[in-house]
């Protein structure tokens, strides 16, 4: 009896291992709570690295701001990556949207404070971790870009640019 459960639990496993859905679940249930539904944005989508006609690297600070290291000159139909670098000893998060979008946003971190992000236009980083991000800037916009970490939006860490 034991040794034919043990098999019937090792096939389940073997399946469910094997399948895609298994492999986000499983990684959800490690981030605790992963905001990965799409989201569309009104100002551009997430794209390929690959495709990347711009490169852009972004600092995280801990005095709440946003340290571009070349002027974000974006035109409509760039593909931008970004390389976003968290130089504090706090977790940051870099987030594309519009100033509605990042409000929503906002509104939903207060509910869920440990959201950790993976739907293409936010991504969270850990204090010195780099991580990537590749935005196709869709149309002449208004582009917000946003830490909504509890308390950060508000103490400025914000930054808003027009696409021309
Ligand atoms: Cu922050």
């Amino acid at each position: 009896m034991l040794h034919h459960s043990k098999a019937i639990t090792a096939l389940i496993l073997a399946s469910a291992l094997s399948s895609p859905a298994f492999a986000m679940e499983g990684h959800s249930a490690h981030d605790h709570s992963t905001h990965n539904h799409t989201m569309m944005s009104t100002v551009g989508k997430p794209s390929d690295a690959s495709k990347a006609t711009k490169t852009i690297k972004v600092d995280l600070l801990d005095s709440m701001k946003f340290e571009f290291h070349s002027k974000m000159n974006i035109k409509a139909g760039d593909i931008v990556r970004l390389v976003v670098t968290n130089k504090g000893v706090i977790d940051h998060e870099f987030s594309i949207g519009s100033e509605k979008e990042q409000k929503a946003h906002l509104e939903m971190m207060k509910q869920m404070p440990n959201m950790v992000h993976s739907d293409g236009s936010t991504i969270t980083v850990k204090p010195n971790e780099t991580k990537e991000l590749t935005w196709k800037f869709t149309k002449r916009d208004t582009v917000m870009f946003a830490c909504n970490i509890p308390e950060h939006f508000e103490a400025g860490m914000h930054h808003t640019i027009v696409i021309k």
